[in-house]
């Protein structure tokens, strides 16, 4: 039976380092289930369903890549459908004592499901949808960072075409 792993995030939007983790995870996992959901230290610029779409374009040509929402717990969503693994990704030292604090509370909460991290490619290890709508607010180039469509909706939202 092909194994399903959870990619979970804000993806507040997607980046092309967000891309790069779902596509290596597509290459070794069957199933892939992106999954929005909400982190309650951020504040959001686009809607959930903004997000989904935008994801949803920029993983088009991966034909076992789905993706989803949920409101509540990333366990309970993952539980809900039968994932094997949760998927995230690891840039530098500073994700690592967040990373261990979400993987350690999640493994309490259901230890079946294995959290595997995949880490950044150097050229993206900078790379953070923080740092990218800081750009895009002030009009900086953000063509290496995001997708055509991403930097798109960014100029759009922002003004900034
Ligand atoms: N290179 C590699 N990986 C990257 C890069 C990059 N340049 N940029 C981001 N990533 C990785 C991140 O490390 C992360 O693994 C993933 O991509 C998504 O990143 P973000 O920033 O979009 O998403 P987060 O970290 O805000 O997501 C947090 C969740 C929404 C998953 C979390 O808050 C959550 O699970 N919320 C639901 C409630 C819950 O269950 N909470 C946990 C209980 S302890």
């Amino acid at each position: 039976m092909s194994k399903l792993a959870v990619v979970p995030g804000s993806f507040d939007p997607i980046t092309n380092g967000h891309l790069d983790i779902i596509n290596r995870g597509a290459a070794i996992f069957g199933e892939v289930n992106v999954v929005v959901l909400n982190n309650s230290s951020k504040q959001s610029l686009f809607s959930i369903e903004e997000r989904m779409k935008l994801i949803k374009d920029a993983t088009a040509h991966l034909p076992n890549v789905k993706v989803d929402t949920f409101s509540g717990l990333l366990m309970d969503y993952a539980a809900s459908v039968k994932a094997s693994a949760i998927i995230r990704g690891l840039r530098a030292v500073s994700d690592f004592e967040y990373e261990m604090q979400i993987t350690s509370m999640n493994r309490l909460l259901n230890p079946e499901i294995e959290t595997f991290f995949i880490m950044t490619r150097n050229q993206y290890s900078f790379l953070s949808s923080s740092i990218v709508k800081e750009v895009a607010k002030y009009g900086g180039d953000i063509g290496k960072l995001v997708p055509q469509h991403v930097e798109k909706a960014l100029r759009a939202k922002y003004g900034t075409n």
